[in-house]
């Protein structure tokens, strides 16, 4: 029987390596505490956590108020499937319609779950409402574009390590530059899109912010030509960016909304898909669903999750600590940082060296500074802390940052 208890002859990563799928190449750091900004490895060493769980983590790790919703339902109700009703789903559809001004939610459970059923929502909009001739629906999506990992979205990547050995896939997708209107109205004129999916920024992609407008104009080429704007905000939403949303940017209301990650402050999978009466009509009984979808346990921890973001004001505080964060990182005008990318506390930074290996590099000085971040596509490395950041502590960090770039020679 292995232990769990943190020893030194419990080496957690060859554990790992020799008992689980090859999936991921983790920093080599083991850890076992969250709270807050902070992270604990098994050696008891404390750690900013720059990542969040890939901004799941929005409202700090093991918030009490999540924490306290989780352990009171958990001991009462988990799931009872949508077959019944339960006493938790009507107050979350409740809630989360309410607060983001939409008419109906459809829940389900990981990010892609979500983006997979907004975008069944809008091929049979498409085919019912519009009168796309059936299975001729085309979807736009972005180059660059991370949406999640089935075989599906897959389809519509233009990542070749995505997608490679995973063929053959789905057809009804056509792939637009990002940030490019002119693209963007030109493929608009095809009678049979239903859709434009896209990313307010582009994360996976490497944090990457469209010109200002750019969400505004395309949501207004998508209302003229009747397709449906579907915003993915699963990383970009819920205060990160410093908005609730990061369309809340430019006043834009997408057609379809779909959350995930930090609707339940990485406490378990909870995403969503938001929708007026007029897209979510085309669903019916039997159409679609989930086991976990909108399970009790689900729902009271949202609740709780969206709460604190609002009663905390912590969009605010990603503007505020988000835009501070650059600041100090532009001022240290170091040599080996090329670019400070981001909005509110969804940063990168483009490391400048000849080493392709650079950003792991650093990353590793950063791990053993104290600061836990993750490269994304080579020379970027994604810094997301927790939206409850204070200022000392972005001090604090970007001190880190700038010892760990020493590391770079
Ligand atoms: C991995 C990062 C990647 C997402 C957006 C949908 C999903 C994600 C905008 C799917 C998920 C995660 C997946 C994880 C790494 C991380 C990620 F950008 F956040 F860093 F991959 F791009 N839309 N993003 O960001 O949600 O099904 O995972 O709940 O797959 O390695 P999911």
């Amino acid at each position: 029987m292995i232990s769990t208890t943190p020893t030194r002859d419990n080496n957690y990563i060859e554990l790992e390596d020799q008992y689980g799928a090859h999936n991921y190449h983790p920093l080599p750091v083991v850890l076992n505490r969250g709270k807050g900004v902070h992270v604990w490895d098994v050696e008891g060493r404390r750690y900013f956590d720059f990542l969040s769980g890939y901004s799941a983590v929005n409202q700090g790790h093991c918030h009490p108020k999540i924490l306290e919703a989780l352990h009171l339902q958990a001991a009462r109700l988990t799931l009872t499937s949508r077959a019944f009703y339960n006493d938790q789903f009507a107050p979350f559809a409740r809630f989360i319609t309410r607060l983001f001004g939409y008419d109906k939610v459809l829940p389900m459970n990981t990010g892609v779950e979500a983006v997979e059923t907004a975008l069944k929502i809008a091929r049979r909009w498409g085919y019912e409402v519009r009168g796309i001739p059936e299975n001729k629906a085309v979807i736009l999506a972005c180059e660059g574009n991370f949406h999640g990992r089935t075989l599906n979205v897959i389809s519509f990547s233009t990542d070749p390590q995505a997608k490679k050995g995973f063929g053959p896939f789905m057809t009804g997708y056509q792939i637009i530059p990002f940030n490019d209107l002119e693209a963007l109205e030109q493929a608009l004129g095809d009678p049979n899109v239903a859709g434009f999916l896209v990313e307010p920024i582009q994360g996976e992609a490497g944090v990457v912010v469209p010109d200002a407008g750019y969400l505004a104009q395309a949501r207004q080429y998508c209302q003229d030509a009747r397709v449906l704007f579907i915003a993915d905000e699963i990383q970009t939403g819920l205060g990160r960016t410093g908005k609730m949303l990061a369309v809340d940017h430019e006043g834009v209301r997408p057609d379809l909304l779909i959350l995930g990650k930090a609707l339940s402050g990485g406490m378990m999978p909870v995403s969503a898909v938001l929708a007026d009466d007029s897209v979510m009509g085309v669903i019916h009984p039997g159409d679609h669903g989930s086991t976990f979808g909108g399970n009790p346990l689900a729902c009271r921890v949202a609740i709780a999750s969206l709460e604190v973001l609002v009663e905390e004001r912590m969009a605010e505080n990603a503007a505020l600590q988000g835009k501070y964060f650059r600041q100090l990182l532009e001022g240290l005008h170091h040599p080996r940082i090329r670019e400070v990318r981001g909005k509110g506390l969804l940063n990168a930074v483009v490391i400048r060296h000849p080493d392709p290996e650079a950003a792991w590099s650093l990353c590793l000085s950063l791990k053993d500074h104290g600061l836990l971040a993750k490269q994304t596509h080579g020379d970027k490395i994604r810094f997301a802390p927790p939206l409850i950041i204070t200022r000392e502590q972005v001090g604090e960090a970007v001190g880190i940052i700038e010892e760990s770039l020493k590391s770079l020679k």
